[in-house]
């Protein structure tokens, strides 16, 4: 068996219900599984202030540390544990502390670009891309930042229109294309009662990996 875990990826625009996706989809299987946001990648900016770092742009790629979250899920997909990076919004930066965070059977990467890396989306077994509609989208974002982080109305739209939406649509929309399946509206329960059957299967042995399913890929080529 080439990995121990099934890792699955959970892309989609902010606001589209990826955490939700992610927290419904393992609840059975709560004990056996890692989720990994991968804001927690967001790159280390203590060498800015807090006023340039608030003028960085977020939803660019060039925003996430790959090469460390590449290496920490081979570390876990090799069966040792990683120091996983926290990521404090309020501040715009990475955390002092670390997090342990052990191998389980099974991972799940959860972020706007879960799906954008190709060398990450060669180690993900399952990839999901979480669609909402954006007029839903931003309403929940207004939610988040204004009562949730206690942003002020008018920064929220200024992020959306200069660099929220157009960096949706020049890297995440596009990221869809590497996607499994299409999530519809989040936390769609049928889709999330079919999930949730795939994942307790993985957990208790009747999974099929990723290298299981190229060879059936390579069957059915030869078949045509
Ligand atoms: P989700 N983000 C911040 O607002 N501040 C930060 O310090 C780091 C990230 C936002 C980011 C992106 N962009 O849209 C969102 N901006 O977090 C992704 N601007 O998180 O998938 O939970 O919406
Ligand atoms: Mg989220």
């Amino acid at each position: 068996m080439a990995y121990p875990s099934f890792v699955v990826g959970i892309a989609g625009g902010t606001g589209a219900g990826k955490t939700t996706v992610s927290r419904l989809i393992t609840q059975r299987v709560d004990d056996s599984v890692t989720r990994i946001p991968i804001d927690n990648y967001y790159r280390d900016l203590s060498h800015l202030d807090l006023e340039e770092r608030a003028e960085v742009n977020y939803d660019h790629p060039d925003a996430f540390e790959w090469p460390l979250l590449r290496e920490h899920l081979e570390t876990l997909l090799s069966g040792n544990s990683v120091e996983m990076p926290q990521y404090d919004f309020e501040i715009h930066n990475r955390k002092e502390e670390r997090k342990t965070v052990e191998p389980t059977d099974v991972i799940v990467l959860e972020g706007i670009l879960a799906l954008y890396d190709e060398e990450i989306n060669d180690m993900l077994d399952l990839r999901l891309y979480v669609e909402t509609d954006a007029d839903v989208r931003i309403l929940r974002r207004i939610e988040r930042d204004v009562v949730d982080r206690g942003r002020d109305l008018e920064g929220v739209i200024d992020q959306y229109l200069s660099t929220v939406k157009p960096m949706h649509e020049q890297f995440i929309e596009p990221s869809k294309k590497h996607a499994d399946l299409i999530i519809p509206e989040g936390a769609n329960s049928m889709a999330i009662n079919l999930l949730e059957e795939k994942l307790r299967n993985e957990v208790e042995g009747e999974g099929v990996r990723t290298w299981e399913r190229e060879e059936l890929e390579r069957e059915l080529a030869g078949e045509r």
